[in-house]
């Protein structure tokens, strides 16, 4: 197993010294700064990978080894015409990082939004803050801010009326803070930051755009793509629609086992593989996360370690709760993806470790306060760190 921790670029309140001091061997990366569809150059690969990688003689090495995200253009999930040159691009960098010897490339193929969040500081009984999807005040945001054309159609008439009690309670302020949190661009997001307006010129772009039809256009990208990378000896790793549902009147594809059956059956190429974001697909309390490790284990090609716990009386509200303590078994995750590698080993043609990295950690202690990106601040993620190192020393360590 490889540790990698993500960084988001010189701007990251947590800096790559920072970085080696957290025990992680590899860092997951991007050119935040280059829009979607365009060529990330091999001067501005190689750039940003001395920035990770240059240090003193006497200072731990740190690697650039997993690129999260190169961004998919909007044009390509549409299917639109011309988008044949955004596909020509996306594979024209994955050419120059190969080149830099970066090889593992986590993507993904969400229209229009990317992770989507309703608090980024959700106070824990700790003291902590952590990070929350609430569906209710997700359908207030749809239904009573955005008001989405035919949204009423996609929640019950007791969630409506809930959602309307919710917005009228709620200040300006509070709809200010809702709407920048949902539209606005969480770190890492892949898509554009949105106003309004354009906001639902985006998403209206989509009508008649269902899920088989998004699926055929994920799958004539992977067409092209994906026989490049098996020559490159690039890995792909699709990271799933996060939260793993069909939101805002867009199809998501990537949410569920049968999505991943459905993927691999059209895509077989070894190259076509996946982000196990253990705490994405743990969303949905439908998806049962060490029987996925152990379905796809070797599709693995990078796995995101966080959990979450959804609420009781609605399972499509959650919060990021501890890394070994949610709804998911981490340590039965830990112990698939440990398999997954011993049967690697003992199959020469692929040796290749799982990168993993903690994700979203909680903000605690000095952290709070500090500038830092939601889920992304030092001290949480590197409490989880230690936690899932914990848990792999102790099964690397169990007797045969
Ligand atoms: C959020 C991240 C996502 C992820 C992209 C991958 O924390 O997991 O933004 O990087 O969806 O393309």
């Amino acid at each position: 197993m490889r540790e990698a921790w993500r960084w988001f670029g010189p701007d990251d309140p947590v800096s790559i010294s920072d970085i080696r001091q957290t025990g992680a061997s590899d860092v997951v990366s991007a050119l935040h700064n280059i829009p979607a569809g365009e060529v990330w150059s091999l001067e501005a690969i190689r750039e940003h990978q001395a920035l990770i990688e240059n240090c003193d003689a006497d200072q731990t090495p740190l690697k650039w080894s997993v690129v999260e995200s190169i961004p998919v253009h909007e044009d390509v999930k549409l299917g639109a015409e011309g988008c044949e040159r955004y596909v020509d691009n996306w594979v024209a960098s994955m050419e120059n990082l190969a080149v830099c010897g970066i090889k593992t490339i986590c993507y993904n193929f969400m229209p229009v939004i990317d992770w989507t969040r309703t608090d980024l500081a959700y106070q824990l009984p700790s003291g902590g803050f952590a990070l929350r999807f609430d569906q209710e005040k997700f359908a207030a945001f749809d239904l009573c801010i955005l008001q989405r054309e035919g949204a009423e159609a996609d929640y019950s008439v007791a969630e409506v009326d809930r959602a309307r009690e919710l917005f009228a309670r709620m200040t300006e302020d509070e709809r200010t803070l809702l709407t920048n949190n949902i539209i606005a661009g969480l770190p890492g997001k892949m898509t554009d930051a949105y106003g309004l307006d354009t906001f639902r010129a985006m998403l209206s772009k989509y009508r008649g755009v269902d899920a088989d039809a998004l699926r055929q256009n994920l799958f004539n990208f992977l067409g092209r793509v994906l026989p490049v990378a098996e020559q490159l000896g690039v890995k792909l790793a699709i990271h799933p629609d996060d939260p793993p549902r069909d939101m805002l009147g867009l199809p998501r594809i990537i949410c569920t086992a049968s999505d991943l059956e459905l993927l691999f059956q059209s895509q077989p190429s070894p190259a076509n593989g996946i982000t196990l974001c253990v705490g994405t697909y743990g969303s949905r309390p439908d998806n049962d996360l060490p029987s996925m490790a152990q379905q796809f284990a070797a599709r693995i090609h990078f796995s995101h370690l966080r959990g979450v716990t959804r609420d009781p009386s609605e399972q499509r509200s959650f919060f990021e709760a501890d890394h070994l303590d949610s709804d998911i078994d981490m340590v039965a995750v830990i112990g698939a993806l440990l398999s997954e590698e011993g049967r690697r080993r003992s199959d020469d043609s692929d040796a290749s470790e799982i990168f993993i990295r903690p994700d979203h950690g909680h903000q605690l202690l000095d952290d709070i306060g500090k500038p830092v990106n939601p889920g992304y601040s030092c001290i949480g993620r590197l409490k989880g760190l230690a936690e899932i190192r914990g848990v792999i020393r102790a099964l690397e360590h169990r007797p045969a």
